[in-house]
């Protein structure tokens, strides 16, 4: 597969460690994952799971690599919405317009791929700026028997060679969303969408087929999806 260029069992052992860390707190504080994709109306869901004590709205999205696409394509990458602890398809992703929206994308796919250098830059969010936490700025240590955690790192672009997937959303040509996700890492950022159904796409050529654009790419709830503000 295009997407698995290298293979780092350390940063796969960090970011699930990241994850388990987001996912407990997420419990304890009742923050973790909105309402989405469901056919529950927006009344039933919003403020008992998706709103946050600030006021915004926790959105949590999770690519995973081993997903079987079909026999001819085989496995293909895909975004799940993580939401009351379990994975969710992501081809149709449901959040509340003109609200701030903190999403948090953890990504287990650990190599990079094709992607344009527009998409390189982060647009849409606040101060245009994504949180990055990975192997290497997580910088993690062995302390007193604890872990000793160094954060994250805020960024407004990320090379254009270290860059696994994006999420994006486009109206025509303008670039409304995009947050670039670096291999093996956890992105965070915030952003607010006025009302609409707008569809969100992976901008990595991370699918099939000799442009890397088929399957996954083209396909509803693996690298694109709709995204709806209400
Ligand atoms: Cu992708």
């Amino acid at each position: 597969m295009m997407i698995k260029l290298k293979d780092n069992a350390i940063g796969n052992i960090v970011v699930l460690a990241i994850v388990v860390a987001i996912a407990a707190g997420g419990l304890a504080t009742g923050l973790f994952v909105g309402h989405l994709s469901t056919n529950l109306p927006i009344e039933q869901t919003q403020g008992k799971t998706g709103a946050s004590s600030s006021g915004s709205f926790q959105l949590i999205l999770v690519i995973t690599t081993n997903n079987y696409y079909n026999a001819s394509v085989g496995d293909q990458p895909a975004f799940f919405v993580l939401q009351n602890g379990t994975l969710q398809s992501a081809a149709n992703i449901t959040i509340p317009a003109n609200q701030k929206i903190e999403m948090t994308i953890i990504d287990y796919d650990d190599g990079n791929g094709s992607v344009a250098s527009i998409y390189a830059n982060v647009t849409g969010t606040l101060n245009g700026k994504e949180t990055i936490v990975n192997n290497t700025n997580v910088n993690s240590t062995n302390a007193n028997n604890q872990i000793a955690v160094n954060g994250s790192e805020q960024v407004s672009s990320v090379p254009v060679e270290n860059i696994a997937h994006t999420f994006t959303v486009q109206n025509g040509s303008n670039i409304i969303l995009n947050i670039p996700i670096e291999p093996s890492s956890v992105v965070q950022a915030t952003f607010e969408l006025g009302p609409g159904s707008y569809t969100w796409q992976c901008e990595v050529a991370c699918g099939s087929g000799s442009t890397g654009w088929q399957g996954a790419m083209d396909s509803p709830g693996w690298m694109t999806g709709t995204l709806t503000a209400n």
